[in-house]
């Protein structure tokens, strides 16, 4: 068997999206997501310009040599363009894989450890009674953990908080240049502790809550806003402070209890190595489009599970229906699995994309249909052409970058 033809896929239905479609000479083919938010169109170039032409002929069944040659074999390793270009190889391969069985990813990887997979909703809300709101609408709809994000007084705008009301499609990403907005963390620290004593009050102990810091923090603020949750038992705080600086979390732990997450920027093993072996964080994020595909992704999720670290997949509108099939197979079968991030895609998306996986009470569930359980309607694709977006830029009132 022979890869015969490669083609990547953009599309912009609502918001960007590259994929990757693999078609052998016996006409199986797979499908992989190769979005990177804000720079979608490096990682086309990188695979249309530079990998695909070096796949052309060889067995697509190969998947670990494949992945081995465009890892070592490009000389240049790791970082964000190269590990999604990788992973979006990587999932189609394990599609037609799937196919060529007659089986599910999930089965190839081991079989079911669960019959679904935990998912997370987003309840955001401009003020902390909008937030209230959205936690209650989405226990309402069933979802036993949901993450909570609420506009910060005194901030125009907060990141992670749409601009509509509580709940329903928010996108990070804008369109035209980068938006900057303005960030206080001292404001956010005093803010943040009260909106979670309030959802406490308002829906008691039995939801999971999570947070999600964006990398907003100094590791002693971390600290900090993690000893000032402790009370309202969260499930986790997320990107707590930038992870470049992996040892940064020692000082975090030193102040508070809270399980931490981190990892959806993460590209390879080796940005959380040191986080999961010196047991720093209790989740591992780093997911399967930009960390290198499911052959990569196993090997973090296997390495984290002797140090009794969970998966905890990051899940947001710009991880394609591709991946998200990708992440529930995953999910499906991984023995320390955590929780799965749902962001929900507009019905556009979900119309171009048709998927087998459905949520159902709290959960993701999937039938036992071949290979990832995802397509492509190309042609309903075509008609919505890529438009330049960017994720929120962050900078203090004295104008300087924020974002460490
Ligand atoms: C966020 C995302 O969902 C999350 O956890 O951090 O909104 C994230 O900022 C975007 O997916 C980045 O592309
Ligand atoms: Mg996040």
């Amino acid at each position: 068997m022979k890869i015969e033809r490669i083609q990547t896929i953009v599309t912009c239905p609502g918001r960007n999206f590259v994929t990757v479609r693999i078609v052998t000479d016996e006409g199986i083919w797979g499908l992989g997501d190769a979005t990177l938010n804000g720079r979608e169109l490096a990682v086309k170039s990188y695979l249309e310009d530079h990998v695909f032409p070096c796949l052309i002929g060889r067995d697509p069944r190969n998947i670990e040599d494949i992945w081995q040659y465009l890892y070592r074999g490009a000389y240049w390793r790791r970082g964000p363009v190269t590990m999604t270009a990788i992973a979006a190889i990587d999932m189609a391969l394990w599609d037609i894989k799937g196919k060529l069985a007659g089986m599910p990813v999930y089965q190839l990887l081991g079989g079911k450890s669960r019959n679904g997979v935990m998912v997370y909703g987003h309840a955001n809300g401009r003020d902390h009674e909008e937030a209230v709101d959205a936690v209650h609408k989405h226990i309402e709809e069933g979802f036993k953990a949901i993450r909570v994000q609420s506009g910060v007084p005194g901030l125009a705008k907060t990141y992670g908080v749409g601009k509509g009301k509580g709940k329903g499609f928010y996108e990070p990403a804008e369109k035209g240049l980068p938006p900057e907005e303005p960030w206080d963390t001292s404001l956010y620290l005093r803010h943040t502790p009260e909106l979670f004593r309030k959802v406490r009050e308002a829906v008691g102990f039995g939801p999971h809550l999570l947070h999600d810091a964006h990398h907003r923090l100094t590791p002693i603020e971390a600290g900090r806003l993690g000893k000032d949750l402790e009370p309202y038992r969260m499930f986790w705080i997320e990107d707590a402070t930038p992870a470049e600086n992996q040892a940064a979390f020692r000082l975090i732990r030193q102040h508070t209890t809270i399980p931490l997450a981190v990892g959806e920027i993460f590209n390879s093993i080796w940005d959380c190595k040191d986080l999961i072996s010196e047991q720093l964080i209790d989740f591992i994020r780093s997911t399967i489009v930009h960390a290198g595909g499911i052959t990569h992704v196993r090997r973090i999720a296997d390495f984290a599970a002797m140090y009794q670290v969970r998966t905890g997949f990051h899940g947001a509108t710009d991880l394609s229906p591709v991946c998200m099939a990708a992440a529930v197979n995953f999910g499906l079968w991984v023995p320390n699995f955590g929780i799965q991030e749902l962001m929900p895609h507009t019905p556009l998306t979900d119309e171009v994309f048709p998927h087998n996986y459905r949520y159902e009470d709290g959960f993701l569930v999937m039938d036992e249909v071949p290979g990832l359980g995802v397509e492509i309607d190309e042609e309903l694709a075509a008609k919505y052409p890529y438009e330049r977006a960017y994720l929120p830029i962050a900078r203090l009132r004295d104008g300087s970058m924020w974002n460490w």
